[in-house]
Formats: structure tokens, C-alpha cells, sequence
């Protein structure tokens, strides 16, 4: 390793609405630059501060570093310390802020997608499945209809994760139905702790996952939201020897599961696993998870928001499991590739 004694850093800022570098203000241990600005840091600790947005109003996503090796390192904070040390990180970096990343791409639809355990699960063991959605716009409210084979698997929690609070921190409601008696709430959402029971005597064979949730506006202060992640997650201990199954209702039902836009209107989706990326028709998902998603992913290794041609249907997961990182890197290839095999509705 070529040790120095000092190394030189860039500092920019990066709009991904605008496709190109910005100029921001930002503050490095208490004095103000603007970027691009370029720097000779030697061994020490720096705080960096980024501002909110950027000077188009778009907000502040994440920064990253580029060493000049290769490897990179994500921050998810605007305001972070920087620990230069002798040996390992005396080396040439691009330190960059970027803004307005949305996870959405009008070159697919937008995913239901229920996420089951990777690994075999003996009888007797808990597990948990999560349903989430990916590549939606302007999402207000969902609802969530399913069913599971019963004598396989009991429902032993159904647990609210927050989505419709973690973009603009609104308020929301999340609604359990508890089957004919009264809904159970969470408003605000710690208010019952946020778990429930699920409904495992629904009919002879079945039991029932039936909840929803909504943003609560306040004169449009809180829009739709533009993320993805899990909606809600259900833990189940294996009670037989069986496949674990999970169905989610779709339009063809009385009760089904669907989308809401801050319109009220239905947001078109499809169902599937997590990892089922293509099919058939490129970039709309077919079932089943083959070689065509895997072969989808690592074609874009590598790729960053960056890019002209930046796809975020691709990046799947990042330090976080589920988290979008706005890198496609092995993470991403490693999780498709362990569904490889899998298909849906199992
Ligand atoms: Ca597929």
C-alpha cells in the first residue's frame, strides 16, 4: 500500500431530477464552500454539512464516497463526521451529496410483492413473511387481502411498519380488520404498539390477513409517497410438515388488495415475489424468478443514480435488507440469485 500524508477530495453535489451536478452551500468544520470544490485533507476528524435541498427545492437524498480505488461508502446523513486515519483511507475521493432520488421508474409497473424466507423452515419454527411495494408514485392508501393454509402455518403477529410515515413523516391510520367485530387502529401509530393478531380460524383450510392504511392529509400538506419497502409483516410458526403458502387477493375477488393515489384512484400493480424482476416482457414481472431476472441485474453491475441510463426497479436492497442505496452492486445480484428457482403464487 502507498501510504501519504495527505490526500485530495472533490466535493460535489449531484440532482438526479436534473440529471447533473448542482452548485450547494455547504459547510465543512464551521466554514462554508460552495461545490464543486476540491480539498487536501490530511489525518483528522471533519464535519460535513450538506443543506436540506438543493437550489432547485429538490431534496437531499444521501452522499457518497468514491475512492479513487474503486470502492465507495454510503452515508444516508447530510450532517456527518469524517474520520480520515493514516493507513486506510489515505487515498483520493469524490465526496458527493445527491438529491431527489425517487425509486421509481415508468418503465415498470408498480410490485405487490410478498417476500418469504430464503431458507427452509422446519415445523415448530417461526418465520415471517412481509408484503411491500415497489416502483409506486403518489401512494395515499393501501389495503392488503390474503389468505394462508392454515393447518401449515398459524399467525402469531401482524406488525404495521410505518410506511405511509417515512417519507414526509405523516400522519396515517392502520387499520386490522378484525372480522366482523370492530377494526383495531394505530393513530398515532404506537398508540396499540402497532402489533396484531391474525385472523387464523377465518374458514376450514384458511386464515385471513386483511388490513390498510392511509396517509391523513392536512389542507395537502402530506402528498402521496414515492418509495419502497415492506407495507406490513406477519410472523408464523410452522405447525406441519407442508409448503408455506401465502395468497394475495387480487381484482378478481369481492375483497381484494389494492392501491390508492392521492386522487383516490386505483394505482394499477401486480403482484409477485421480491426479486422477480422480469419476464416475457422485459421489465414486468412473470411469476417466477429465472435466470432472465438474475441475467437483468447483473447487467447493470455497477451502475449508480448517475447514469443516464440509472434503472432503480434494479437496486433491490443495500446495507439495510430492502433499503435503496442507488448503487446496483453484488448485494443486489446476491439477492435475486437466492430466489433463484422461486415462483409465485406458491
Ligand atoms: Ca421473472
Amino acid at each position: 500500500m502507498v501510504v501519504m500524508a495527505s490526500c485530495n477530495v472533490q466535493v460535489a453535489a449531484h440532482d438526479n431530477a436534473l440529471g447533473s451536478d448542482v452548485q450547494v452551500d455547504f459547510t465543512l468544520n464551521e466554514t462554508n464552500y460552495l461545490t464543486p470544490h476540491n480539498l487536501t485533507l490530511g489525518i483528522g476528524n471533519y464535519r460535513f454539512t450538506f443543506p436540506d435541498e438543493d437550489q432547485y427545492g429538490y431534496p437531499f437524498a444521501h452522499c457518497y464516497i468514491w475512492y479513487s480505488s474503486g470502492s465507495y461508502k454510503y452515508i444516508k446523513a447530510r450532517d456527518f463526521i469524517l474520520s480520515i486515519t493514516f493507513f486506510n483511507q489515505s487515498d483520493d475521493f469524490k465526496l458527493k451529496a445527491y438529491y431527489h432520488v425517487e425509486p421509481y421508474s415508468d418503465k415498470h409497473p408498480t410490485l405487490i410483492y410478498v417476500d418469504f424466507p430464503v431458507t427452509p423452515i422446519k415445523r415448530g419454527e417461526n418465520f415471517s413473511v412481509s408484503v411491500g411495494i415497489r416502483n409506486v408514485k403518489d401512494l395515499f392508501a393501501w389495503e392488503l387481502y390474503a389468505y394462508y393454509p392454515k393447518e401449515i402455518m398459524r399467525g402469531l403477529l401482524i406488525s404495521d411498519t410505518a410506511f405511509l410515515n417515512r417519507i414526509n413523516g405523516a400522519p396515517y391510520i392502520f387499520l386490522v380488520d378484525n372480522y366482523g367485530v370492530n377494526g383495531y387502529c394505530t393513530y398515532p401509530f404506537i398508540l396499540f404498539g402497532g402489533n396484531f393478531t391474525p385472523y387464523n380460524d377465518y374458514n376450514l383450510t384458511h386464515g385471513l390477513i386483511h388490513v390498510g392504511s392511509t396517509i391523513i392529509n392536512s389542507v395537502g400538506e402530506y402528498p402521496g409517497i414515492t418509495t419502497t419497502g415492506p407495507i406490513v409483516k406477519i410472523k408464523f410458526e410452522k405447525q406441519s410438515d407442508g409448503e408455506i403458502k401465502f395468497f394475495v387477493a387480487q381484482d378478481n375477488s369481492r375483497f381484494y388488495t389494492f392501491l390508492l393515489d392521492s386522487s383516490l384512484n386505483e394505482i394499477p400493480s401486480v403482484v409477485s415475489l421480491v426479486s422477480d424482476l422480469t419476464g416475457s416482457q422485459i421489465g414486468f414481472p412473470d411469476g417466477k424468478v429465472d435466470i432472465k431476472d438474475v441475467a437483468m441485474v447483473s447487467k447493470n453491475f455497477g451502475m449508480t443514480e448517475e447514469n443516464p441510463n440509472w434503472d432503480p426497479w434494479l437496486d433491490l436492497t443495500g446495507a439495510e435488507y430492502l433499503s435503496h442505496d442507488c448503487i446496483i452492486d453484488i448485494k443486489d445480484v446476491a439477492l435475486v440469485s437466492k430466489n433463484f428457482g422461486k415462483i409465485f403464487p406458491k
